[in-house]
């Protein structure tokens, strides 16, 4: 029989990735969608026709323990979040309650449907019983934020430096602690930065392919752009889902650090986009104050030793293929006529 998966987050950029991985995999994929009238979910039928969709919400326990009863899944991703860093100043409760508890009620919704009790039987010595239902964490690169150590291991203290980086490092503390209390196979993928086309309009390589394709159209005459120096380690999220299989697929249940080992700066990414357009970017990048974050995460890097050792992953898309690839989408968009759907609504 097929092995089943449930994705919440299966409208954003990685739930469709994974869902195509999976189905490859001749999975029966369902995703978990919110809202009575989400214009995503029929987006994302489009691209996704064999995806089976259940109403939930993260924000809603009742709703994750029907969508767990009815789906009974054999592997669980729990992608969904509010994912984009400055929001989560402007609505850092809301971003608690989907990024952090969102976790906590995913996980109990599992725990509740497995029959597993909170009983001391049920403490660190339970072990792993077949049959059971395995679980997959989005955790964050953010959660290290002002670095203590370069590259990042799965070992480097977390100091978050946002209320999302907060949120993360409760849903991965939780994801381990429901691991060692309830003997769940309960694992996080601690992923660095990963993007594509797409990626929504609002995170940086897809706001300067979106920039670059309209001024090299003849649709705009500058990009306005926050900090320049900051570094991350960008790798595309094709690769990246495939990690989070691994990880549930592995004979035991450990976090992983996922990324390629190298960092770009923000300026490195703009002159890379442009020049895939044969432009010059400092005829048209302007920086902008307002667009500074309250706290910045200077650089991250990761050290994806573990992964390549216990799970055989390696990236395949390098660095420039990426941003060209991102870029070649966005002229093609906006040359056929089409509206960059994911567009968005932040400056
Ligand atoms: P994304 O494109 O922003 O997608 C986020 C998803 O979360 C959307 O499908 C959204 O659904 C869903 N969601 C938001 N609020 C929800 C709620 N209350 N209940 C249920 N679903 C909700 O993010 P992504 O880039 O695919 O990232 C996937 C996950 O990995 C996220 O948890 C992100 O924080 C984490 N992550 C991403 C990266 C990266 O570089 N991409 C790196 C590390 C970790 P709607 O359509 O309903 O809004
Ligand atoms: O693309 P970003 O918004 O991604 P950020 O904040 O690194 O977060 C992404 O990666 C995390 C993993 O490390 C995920 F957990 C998270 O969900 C998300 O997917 O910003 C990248 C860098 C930042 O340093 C930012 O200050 O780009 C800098 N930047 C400069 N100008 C800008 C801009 N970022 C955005 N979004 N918009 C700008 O105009």
């Amino acid at each position: 029989m097929a092995r089943r998966a449930l994705i919440t987050g299966i409208t954003g950029q990685d739930g469709s990735y994974l869902a195509e991985h999976l189905l490859e995999q001749g999975y029966e994929v369902w995703g978990l969608a919110r809202g009575q009238a989400n214009p995503r979910v029929s987006r994302m039928r489009k691209l996704l026709s064999d995806v089976q969709v259940v109403r939930g919400d993260l924000l809603d326990q009742g709703s994750l323990i029907s969508a767990v009863e009815r789906v009974q899944p054999d592997e669980v991703y729990n992608l969904g979040a509010i994912s984009f860093v400055p929001m989560s100043w402007e609505q850092a409760e809301l971003t608690a309650e989907v990024t952090g508890m969102g976790v906590l009620r995913m996980l109990e919704a599992i725990r509740v449907c497995s029959g597993v009790s909170r009983g001391a039987s049920a403490g660190s010595s339970a072990q792993i019983c077949s049959g059971q239902i395995r679980f997959y964490q989005a955790s964050s690169s953010e959660m290290f934020g002002q670095v203590s150590e370069t590259p990042q291991t799965e070992r480097t203290a977390f100091h978050p430096r946002s209320p999302y980086g907060v949120a993360k490092a409760y849903g991965h503390f939780l994801t381990q602690n429901y691991r060692e209390s309830y003997g769940m196979f309960a694992v996080s993928g601690i992923l660095f930065n990963h993007e594509s086309p797409r990626r929504g309009a609002e995170f940086v390589t897809r706001k300067v392919s979106l920039g670059v394709a309209r001024i090299k159209l003849g649709l705009a005459t500058e990009l306005r752009l926050g900090n320049l120096e900051a570094r991350r380690d960008w790798g595309f999220a094709g690769d990246y889902v495939k990690a989070m299989h691994l990880m549930l697929r592995a004979g035991n249940p450990e976090d992983y650090v996922i990324g390629t080992g190298r960092m770009k700066s923000v300026r490195e990414l703009v002159d890379a986009a442009f020049s895939a357009a044969g432009l010059d970017w400092e005829r048209y990048v302007v920086t902008d104050q307002a667009l500074h974050r309250p706290a910045e995460v200077d650089l991250l890097c990761a050290d994806p030793k573990k992964a390549r050792a216990q799970l055989g992953w390696e990236p395949r898309v390098s660095f420039d293929e990426l941003v060209a690839m991102m870029v070649e989408s966005d002229l093609r968009l906006l040359t056929d006529g089409g509206d960059p759907d994911q567009d968005s609504s932040w400056p």
